[in-house]
């Protein structure tokens, strides 16, 4: 048997960067997926159109926001919540991608959280100056279970603080294919993301999509 320390592949393993004790990076992660999620978009899209929301406060968020899966995240002037209809098309959610679900999983089980089953899929759409501010995701019901996050297309820098909002703040570039798992005790960690700089990318132009995989309900 030939012991292949120094594998000739394109995409060589890359150990998991820490961010805490219950959170990594894991570049380049969703490459061999990238395409297959790109794919399923529109009509993910076609069913549930990409808006931007209101928060509690009046303020419009810039980041465009939909959803798949059985529930999805709302939030309008009366508060934020998760919903199995969007109140846009008064219909259900698209459902869930299988090569979703499975990139989610195998993300999990990678940062050490195996059997992670999302119910819920927040896909964020940004532009050139789209920008979300600090805060936490404390609207699913079981804190138990981690968050995954898919980056794809241009780049962001992500803002990943302590679990009181005036912590001091880490900043983490993530590229197109890298995902970030979170849980534990890094699960209420405030973050948020710095308006994106113009950077336009191969497969999307000057746009970013994240997809966020959360067990919601
Ligand atoms: C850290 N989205 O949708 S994903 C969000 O890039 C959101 O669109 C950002 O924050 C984005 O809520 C960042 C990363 C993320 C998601 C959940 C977390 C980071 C987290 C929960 C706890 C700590
Ligand atoms: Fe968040």
């Amino acid at each position: 048997m030939t012991l292949e320390l120094f594998p000739a592949t394109d995409e060589p393993f890359r150990a998991p960067e820490p961010l805490g004790p219950g959170a990594c990076v894991l570049r380049g992660f969703a490459l061999p997926f990238a395409s297959e999620l790109l794919a399923a978009l529109p009509r993910i899209e076609g069913v549930s159109p990409f808006r931007h929301l209101v928060t509690p406060g009046g303020y419009t968020m810039s980041v465009a926001m939909t959803n798949c899966g059985p529930l999805g995240w709302v939030s309008d002037r009366s508060g934020y919540r998760y919903d199995a209809i969007d109140p846009l098309s008064q219909k259900p959610w698209p459902a869930m991608p299988a090569a979703f679900a499975r990139l989610a999983r195998e993300a999990a089980e990678t940062a050490g959280f195996a059997g992670f089953r999302p119910d819920a899929c927040l896909v964020n759409r940004y532009e050139p100056g789209t920008r979300l501010s600090l805060h936490q995701d404390r609207d699913e019901r079981d804190h138990g279970a981690p968050i995954v996050s898919v980056s794809l297309g241009m780049p962001a820098v992500f803002q990943f603080g302590g679990l009181a909002r005036g912590d001091a703040v880490e900043r983490v570039p993530l590229a197109h294919g890298d995902v970030v798992v979170w849980g534990g005790p890094d699960r209420l960690r405030f973050h948020g993301v710095l308006p994106l700089k113009d950077k336009p990318h191969p497969l999307l132009g000057s746009v970013r999509i994240n997809l966020t995989f959360r067990k919601a309900g």
